[in-house]
């Protein structure tokens, strides 16, 4: 779509929504910039772009009339799509983006493209850091924290894009088509926002909406949704599956067996690397290499420069991200624990006695399979948020009583540092969002730092 003279409006003024302002007002458009936050300033809206001349800003109740005057609409990935007023363009005809789309309509060269509930950031960082060591121009961009548009002008054919993209993201994509895709686990989560578990799942399939046989998508063996979900791709010879398993031999595929990383094409298997190796720990790390691993290879990566870099990454921000010793305590963050399934890797994780800040925002999960990961390692569950009631509840219908409150999070740090032993581990990680308290897990993130350096 020629997007010079159209009528644009973008849809929310985070991350997402500036950097899709300011890819439209270079091409031309005529942006209006919208947010149902009333609490908002124009102003500083506007000084977070760096050319804001003939931007409309429109903050609060969203005014239906606009929508005639329309061409388009780029949704931020926050922004559902069954708001009455997106409903109301879509009747109207108004053709609907998200930013992502946006990206990829505008942007060139190839794309790699990463989701799955769990996985999706330390997958998505490690396959940058391959095609890094092998292609001169990567950018990383997606869910991960940077947003796609803000890089889509800068690219050349030789352009390689390795995106995290989320559920919210692939909502509404039309054209975006990457050559290689992963799904790298699929567990209830963000159910809010699609509603039921097969309306999430029918959204992160789309990730493979416009590939084809010259493509790849990458898909776990041992999840049942995704292993059926590739053997209808493969019967439909839509585009070429490699499937990836934590726990068993594959005949064709990439898989983990005693302490190493295998790829096999049916003929010949070839060992990638043996996981002592590694600086990543934890099997569902393990998931995360191979992910990359097969990525890399079909972007036509040599497997000597992917060992190369497989061996010496050390991990993601928030990750179960060592923070510091004190007093023989030693404090992790794992601030992106931002559902019961990431937050059960975070305690799987842990080889001490620990005493775990969880609790947040409310995303309709259930918690009881995360208390039972707690495997007797838990001293103290210390609750913050939205959700610590209900966290509480299930708690101690299966048995855990040793629940603390605090008000805030910085509440929390003091009671770890009081309640704790030398020898034990301080863990954050919530297994909710961070949205009831903070702008984003990453906030949430650096504050526990900060709180737990002042101690
Ligand atoms: N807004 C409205 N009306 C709504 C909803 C939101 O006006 O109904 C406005 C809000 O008032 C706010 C703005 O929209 O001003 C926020 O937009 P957003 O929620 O899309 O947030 P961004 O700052 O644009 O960040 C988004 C992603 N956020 C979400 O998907 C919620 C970021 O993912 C992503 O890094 C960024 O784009 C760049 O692409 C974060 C995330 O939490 C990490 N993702 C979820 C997750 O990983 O679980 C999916």
């Amino acid at each position: 779509m020629e997007l010079a003279g159209k009528k644009v409006l973008v849809f929310g003024t985070g991350k997402s929504g500036i950097g899709a302002a300011d890819l439209l007002q270079k091409t031309g458009a005529n942006v209006v910039l919208y947010d149902g936050k009333d609490t908002k300033s124009a102003e500083e809206i506007l000084a977070q772009l760096p050319d804001s001349d003939g931007v409309q800003i429109v903050l609060g109740a969203f005014p239906m009339e606009l929508i005639a005057e329309l061409d388009l609409a780029v949704l931020s990935p926050g922004v559902p799509t069954d708001l009455p007023e997106v409903l109301a363009m879509k009747e109207q005809g108004i053709c609907i983006w998200g930013e992502v789309e946006l990206a990829y309509e505008t942007g060139k060269g190839k794309v790699l493209a990463i989701t799955g509930t769990n996985g999706k950031t330390t997958t998505t960082s490690l396959l940058g850091e391959i095609m890094k060591a092998f292609c001169p121009d990567v950018k990383v961009v997606g869910n991960i924290g940077i947003p796609y548009t803000s890089v889509a002008l800068d690219e050349t054919d030789d352009t390689v894009t390795v995106a995290e993209i989320s559920s919210f993201q692939l909502e509404t994509i039309e054209k975006f088509h990457p050559l290689a895709s992963a799904i790298t686990n699929i567990t209830e989560d963000h159910l809010n926002r699609h509603h039921t578990m097969e309306e999430y799942i029918r959204v992160k399939e789309l990730i493979t909406k416009n590939q084809t046989m010259d493509d790849l998508c990458v898909l776990n063996y041992e999840d049942e949704i995704l292993r059926s979900f590739g053997e209808q791709l493969t019967a439909e010879q839509k585009v070429q599956v490699m499937y990836f398993s934590s726990l068993r031999p594959l005949e064709k595929g990439i898989y983990y067996q005693d302490g190493g990383i295998y790829l096999a094409d049916g003929k010949e298997t070839v060992l990638v690397t043996k996981t002592e190796e590694l600086k990543l720990l934890g099997l569902h790390n393990f998931e995360n290499v191979m992910v990359a691993v097969a990525m890399a290879l079909h972007a036509g990566v040599p497997m000597e420069t992917v060992r190369k870099v497989i061996k010496n990454f050390a991990g993601v921000e928030h990750r179960i991200e060592y923070v510091c010793e004190k007093d023989g305590i030693v404090y992790y963050n794992d601030s992106k624990g931002t559902n019961p399934d990431a937050a059960i890797k975070g305690i799987q994780a842990m080889n001490r006695p620990t005493l775990l800040i969880g609790g947040g925002y409310d995303k309709q999960s259930t918690y009881e399979d995360w208390i039972r990961a707690f495997d007797g390692k838990v001293r103290y569950l210390v609750l913050i948020g939205a959700t610590k009631e209900k966290i509480a509840e299930a708690a101690r219908a299966v048995g855990f009583n040793d629940i603390l409150f605090a008000e805030n999070l910085e509440e929390a740090v003091q009671i770890c540092r009081q309640m704790a032993n030398p020898g034990d581990a301080v863990l954050l990680s919530p297994a909710c969002a961070s949205w009831d308290q903070f702008d984003s897990y990453e906030q949430r993130g650096e504050l526990f730092k900060e709180y737990v350096r002042a101690l």
